[in-house]
């Protein structure tokens, strides 16, 4: 183990932080390693901050959260001191509320949202830099697929220099069945996000929407697709409602695993008939998908933000108040501050 350790020390970053996870006492660069820390840089993120359902096909709970607070979310989660979050909501609160009414119109809050949307897809470009680096030590700008296909077998414990030795001269990998159809996967993408003319070797920009689908039109129904194909049933290539509602099989062992369960379905079932499927004809095309996973949607974000009013319109004016937000700040930033709220408001 310890040589390998001192050969898994000597490559880039992005390995790096990806081995600190196995081997935390090694490889310390502490100031960079923050920055990656606990992430998978090399493959593409299941999460994507922002689009409303996962690279498997489900929902994407967070996302109130992430379009509400943008890159604020992560300052909400690790200092969740009642006092401290209330005043930072007190001040998105003003900022959302543009005209200064002391209340957030669906308008607003529409605006808001693709500002923040606007901040994670930034949040990526930045990321991104940092991985592309990591992967193109030699700075050319590109990065072909056999350079990434080392880079990710080294980071499932590979050793780097065999693999690329082996690539070189055509020999053949022993790689298990799990990790070899992650590969054939990752090839598929790369493909596709590598622009005409496909030479397999995709630059910084390529790179990104092969990391983040929702950066290119392109990948987004590639994404789609996938997402498609894991759920349709009888091949037809749309998804009927309970296509979309089926659960993975063996997940019901109790009932407290059922109500999860229940859960799942109503918000499923709610998601497809009153979002997803915008014509209403009891059919989610590829094209209604599509629409619906694109972030950059001015429509689906005034969706959202009548959706996020309705949740906590407790005077029901279709607007919200600090109020309403304080009480709902659970829903909005991950961090609870009702009680606080109410007593603070009887303190004074
Ligand atoms: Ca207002
Ligand atoms: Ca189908
Ligand atoms: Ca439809
Ligand atoms: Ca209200």
């Amino acid at each position: 183990m310890q040589s390998g350790r001192a050969v898994l020390c000597s490559l880039g970053w992005l390995s790096l932080s990806l081995l600190s996870l196995l081997f935390p006492a090694g490889c310390a660069r502490p100031a960079n390693l923050s920055a990656l820390r606990g992430r998978e840089e090399l493959l593409p993120p299941e999460h994507l901050n922002g689009v409303r359902l996962e690279r498997d096909g489900h929902l994407n709970r967070e996302l109130p959260q992430e379009l509400f607070l943008g890159r604020e979310r992560e300052r909400f989660e690790e200092d969740s001191q009642p006092r401290r979050n209330r005043r930072k909501l007190v001040g998105i609160f003003s900022k959302v509320d543009r005209n200064n009414d002391q209340k957030i119109s669906a308008k607003e809050m529409q605006r808001w949202i693709m500002e923040k949307t606007e901040e994670h897809f930034q949040e990526a470009v930045q990321e991104n830099k940092m991985h592309f680096r990591a992967v193109d030590p030699d700075g050319d700008g590109h990065v072909s697929w056999d350079e990434y296909k080392i880079k990710f077998l080294a980071s499932k414990g590979f050793n780097e220099k065999e693999i690329a030795e082996k690539i070189k001269n055509n020999e053949e990998l022993k790689i298990d069945e799990e990790t070899q159809e992650v590969l054939d996967n990752l090839k598929d993408r790369w493909y596709q996000a590598d622009n005409p003319p496909p030479d397999l070797l995709l630059s910084e920009q390529e790179f990104l929407s092969f990391l983040h689908p929702e950066h290119s039109r392109g990948m987004l129904h590639f994404m789609v697709q996938e997402i498609v194909r894991d759920l349709d049933q009888d091949g037809d290539k749309r998804l009927t409602l309970p296509e979309f509602i089926s659960l993975p099989v063996g997940t019901v062992e109790n009932q407290q695993a059922q109500d999860v369960d229940d859960d799942w379905v109503r918000d499923r079932r709610k998601e497809f008939q009153e979002v997803i499927d915008a014509n209403r004809d009891g059919i989610v095309t590829m094209e209604e998908l599509e629409e619906y996973m694109d972030p950059m949607n001015e429509h689906n974000a005034l969706n959202e933000a009548r959706q996020m009013i309705a949740v906590a319109d407790e005077n029901q004016d279709h607007q919200l108040e600090l109020e309403e937000i304080l009480k709902y700040s659970e829903y909005f930033t991950g961090s609870k501050l009702m009680d606080y709220a109410r007593n603070v408001h009887e303190e004074f």
